[in-house]
Parts: C-alpha cells; structure tokens; sequence
C-alpha cells in the first residue's frame, strides 16, 4: 500500500486545478528538473501516488525526471503558457523577472532550515499573488540543503577563485562569480556532470545532494560548507481549471 504523504489541501488544490470531474480521466505531464532518485523529484511521485489515489485513479500525473520534458529554467515559461499543466521551479532562477522570486538565493539571509521556513512564511503571500498574476497556483515548496563551494583547488582566500570557470545556476550565482572574478558558465544540474567531467566546470556552489546526484567527487576534491542559503523549489500548477 502507497504511503500518504502529502496533506490533503495539497491533494485537493491539485484535483481543484485540474478541474476534476469524477466521471472524466485526465492526464498531467508534470515537468521536473532533477534525476529521478533526487528527493525533490521522490516527493513529485509521492504527489502523483496520492492524488491517484484520492482521485480513484481519475487523475493521472506522469513525472518527466531530469528535465527530460522542459530544461530547468524553461519549466515556468512552459507551464505559465500551458505547455505543461504543472511542473517545478527553481524560484532563485527568475530573480530578473520579479525580487521576490529571488529572496531565497541571497547569501546568508536564511542559511538554516528553521530560517527558510520563516523566510517562506513572510515571502508566501507575495509569491502567490505574484505566480496567480502569471496564471500559475502555488501547490507546495521545499528548500534544497544548504549551498557550499565545490572547488577544484584548494581555496584560502577570494583570490584562489579568479578565473576559475565557476558553473551558475541563477543569476546570484552568475553574480557571485562576477564579485570573486571567476570565468561564469551557466549550466542546468542535468547537464552538470558532462560539464565537470570535460573541465567545462571547475568550481559551483550548490548543496550535497546536488554534488551527489552529478558525481562531483570524481572530479573535485574540496567542498566548502558555507551554509549559505537553502534556494526552494516550489511546485507550480496552471490556473485553468478553477
Ligand atoms: N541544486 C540545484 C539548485 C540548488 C541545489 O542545491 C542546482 O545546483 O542546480
């Protein structure tokens, strides 16, 4: 027997977006980002398993792992213009679009999870308004682990970091690496690996399940853990429906 996970306002915001009708079958592709053994994507088919089964089996969601539907930084766009009735965003990526969605990919302002939790408390209201303009309904959040500095060398100061070729994943990386002088490549996580193993990549920030996920340890030996701010990634749903 499936374990429930998710509470049932979860659940029920879900069927709510998906407009179900009992007698109907509907079918969502929902678009992830990360590798199927990620957590984040383990809790989208724990979502998918328990509104199948609120559902009586009415609603079915399809998890598309690691990107395979929508790259990382496309998977707003895609649902916000119903390409994709749901899907995960990296809500640090879209900082350029509205501050809000950058709040929790700034350095040390909440660098432990009890902080994060209060920072999505006071960003909450804010960011629902926001995603609801777009034409998007806020289902549930959850923060990555804290970021730290993977390097190639070891680093004693800033100046051990000019020039490397540092891999951003939001623009407060891009921004990082402009403010220590390193060489900035942007590079989604399902292409991380590739990038490490041929030299593209030689220095990121990110968390231990990321540098799980990509192998990092078979090419970088140091990792610095800075704790420096745990960026969310929030499920998104189309509006259409309610
Ligand atoms: N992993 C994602 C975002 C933050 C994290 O820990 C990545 O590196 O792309």
């Amino acid at each position: 027997m499936q374990r429930r996970y998710f509470s049932s306002a979860t659940v029920a915001a879900v069927l709510s977006i998906a407009g179900f009708q009992a007698q109907a079958q509907t079918k969502w592709d929902l678009a992830a980002a990360y590798p199927a053994t990620n957590f984040h994507t383990e809790n989208l088919s724990q979502l998918a398993a328990d509104v199948d089964k609120a559902s009586g089996g009415k609603l079915k969601i399809t998890v598309h792992a690691n990107a395979s539907l929508f790259k990382a930084n496309e998977i707003k766009r895609a649902v916000q213009g119903g390409q994709a009735p749901a899907g995960e965003v990296l809500l640090a990526n879209f900082e350029n679009e509205n501050p809000v969605y950058g709040l929790d990919g700034v350095p040390f302002l909440a660098a432990s999870y009890a902080d994060s939790k209060r920072l999505y408390d006071a960003q909450k209201p804010a960011l629902e308004k926001l995603l609801d303009r777009q034409g998007m309904k806020l289902l549930f959040s959850v923060p990555w682990p804290p970021q730290g500095i993977y390097a190639k060398k070891e680093i004693n100061s800033v100046a051990d970091l000019r020039g490397i070729k540092w891999r951003a994943y939001s623009p407060a990386t891009a921004k990082i690496a402009e403010l220590i002088g390193a060489q900035p490549v942007t590079i989604q996580a399902a292409e991380l690996s590739q990038a490490l193993a041929t030299g593209v990549v030689e220095s990121y920030m990110s968390s231990g399940s990321t540098g799980y996920d990509t192998k990092t340890y078979e090419s970088i030996k140091y990792w610095y853990d800075t704790q420096a701010w745990l960026p969310k990634k929030c499920r998104v749903g189309q509006q259409k429906g309610f």
